[in-house]
């Protein structure tokens, strides 16, 4: 890259959202950049080229003597700092830097910075649904889908619409290059393994996130997950949410008179049953955007008046429709064994309360490395069948044979079509595939829109003769025992 006769220049690497809102961005403030990209034919490239003519575009693999000549990198999330270029870089005096960092820069109002391996994007968009609903000016971005820069587009850099508060998503990708964050509030929301085929053990994808809480006011976090315990100063506020009784100064749940109430401290707020969203899991994301909301002091007549019109985001434990006794449901969002451990609880919960019916999964796809032993023991509790796709297909099968029935499919509609064979009445088809969705689809949502059009065209076939309670296996306490095999599907 030829560098115009400048002390202070910004190498941009990757571009993609990110990138580009950083070429925007440096743009409108006149400072001198260029972009680097690690593929040959970046898929924004025209488009980049078409905004920007006059900026120097290097593709294909990173060259250190290029980054070399830069004063600051800013790194893009999707692509790794500990790449040897950038190291290399780094070493010679580089400064190295995110976009999150280059916009805290820049923001002038309260930061509610979200983290976690899963419902980051759901309680992000509580809060900023809270802080909507209670008439403050906010501004909802990050790995959410809007790049952080975006979001400064209107404000602090053009002079106008001045927010009066961020609700962040964080991912560990943009917390590695995140240095100067220093949030109103910071959360870590859970922590299980994702993306082990970017970090080499758990322990730095733990790191990763916890670098949310550096500088910040005030710290929330998990008080059934003890590794979102914040380590910073113990004269740093702090509260937890979880589900059980909370402490005064915590969130939680009370039970009393058989009915569960959403808790503050002693303070009963509101019944769980007036949530919209489905799940225990989600009572806990509820309880953690009130901890939020309280930090950043969101009215708690706002927050409450959202937790119950709220009802979700798509693609997240999202109810389609029932067919022949059978419900359908898409979490395409579920990328990780974690997501979809939780959507297997919540449905086999209430499965069990029901007394019948048990989940077909549709799981597989790009496994980012993952693990998938965890999901053995639930799928053996409450599981019909699981019908596995995509790439990682089997290595889910080979941490569930031969004790649960598998169905190895290739296509995506093959997948339904067998799901649907393979369900009983009272069952439930759960699309949650533990897995990114990158070797069969554009994306999670492309994966979760083709699944909800396929099932929505799926038409009723005439009722089997005999009785539903023929198909369907009790659910009992016993039933962790049980194994469910090809036997079952008669
Ligand atoms: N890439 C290269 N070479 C490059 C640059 C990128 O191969 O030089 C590849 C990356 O490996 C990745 C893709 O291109 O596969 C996109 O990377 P990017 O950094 O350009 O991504 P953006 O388009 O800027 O989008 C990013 C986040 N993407 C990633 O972290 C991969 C988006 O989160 C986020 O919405 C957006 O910034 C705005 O903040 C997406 C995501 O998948 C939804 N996040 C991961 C997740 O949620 O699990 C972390
Ligand atoms: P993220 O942005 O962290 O991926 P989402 O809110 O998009 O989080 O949800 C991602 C997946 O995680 C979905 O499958 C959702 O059903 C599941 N999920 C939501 N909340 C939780 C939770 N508290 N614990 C575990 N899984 C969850």
């Amino acid at each position: 890259m030829t560098l115009i006769g400048s002390d202070k220049f910004t190498i941009v690497i990757g571009l993609g959202k990110t990138g580009l809102s950083c070429a925007r961005y440096l743009s409108n403030l006149g400072e001198a950049f260029g972009v680097v990209d690690t593929r040959a034919e970046p898929p924004l490239l025209a488009q980049f080229r078409e905004n920007y003519p006059g900026i120097p575009v290097e593709c294909g693999e990173l060259n250190a003597d290029s980054l070399m000549q830069a004063s600051r990198l800013i790194v893009s999330p999707g692509v790794s700092r500990d790449l040897a270029a950038i190291r290399q870089a780094e070493a010679s005096g580089v400064e190295v830097l995110g976009d999150i960092d280059l916009f805290c820069r820049a923001a002038r109002a309260p930061i509610v910075a979200i983290t976690g391996s899963n419902a980051k994007s759901t309680v992000t968009t509580l809060v900023g649904e809270m802080a909507k609903c209670a008439g403050i000016n906010v501004g909802v971005g990050g790995n959410l889908g809007i790049p952080v820069l975006e979001l400064l587009a209107n404000d602090e850099q053009q002079g106008g619409d001045e927010k009066e508060l961020y609700v962040l998503e964080l991912s560990s990708f943009q917390l590695e290059t995140t240095s100067e964050l220093r949030a109103a509030v910071a959360t870590v929301l859970n922590v299980s393994p994702d993306h082990m085929d970017r970090y080499p053990n758990l322990m730095a994808y733990h790191q990763a996130k916890h670098r949310v809480y550096k500088g910040c006011e005030k710290a929330v976090f998990n008080g059934d997950d003890s590794l979102t315990a914040p380590l910073i100063p113990e004269v740093t506020p702090r509260a937890q949410f979880a589900l059980k009784t909370p402490d005064i100064g915590n969130y939680g749940v009370i039970t009393e008179g058989g009915e569960q109430f959403l808790a503050r401290g002693l303070e009963k707020l509101l019944p769980v049953e007036s949530l919209k969203m489905p799940g225990q899991h989600n009572v806990a994301n509820a309880l953690a955007a009130l901890a939020l909301g309280d930090a950043v002091n969101i009215p708690l007549q706002a927050m409450l008046d959202t937790l119950q019109k709220f009802c979700g985001l798509e693609h997240r434990c999202q109810w389609i429709r029932e067919l022949n006794g059978v419900e359908y449901f898409n979490d395409s969002k579920g990328t990780n064994v974690g997501a979809t451990l939780a959507a297997i609880e919540g449905f086999g919960n209430q499965l069990q309360r029901k007394g019948e019916g048990r989940i077909v999964l549709i799981a597989g796809g790009d496994g980012k490395g993952a693990d998938f032993s965890d999901l053995k023991e639930p799928l053996l509790k409450w599981g019909r069948t699981a019908v596995l796709i995509g790439t990682d297909r089997e290595s889910i099968a080979d941490v569930l044979e031969p004790d649960i029935s598998v169905l190895r499919v290739d296509g995506f509609k093959d997948a339904i079509e067998q799901a649907r064979s393979a369900a009983c009445p009272g069952d439930i088809v759960l699309l949650s595939p533990a897995c990114a969705s990158f070797d069969m689809f554009k994306g999670f949502e492309d994966r979760g829109d083709q699944f909800m059009a396929q099932v929505r065209a799926l038409v009723e076939i005439e009722q089997p003769e005999r009785a539903a309670s023929e198909y369907s296996q009790p659910l009992d306490k016993d039933a962790s025992e049980e194994k469910v095999s090809q036997d079952d599907q008669s």
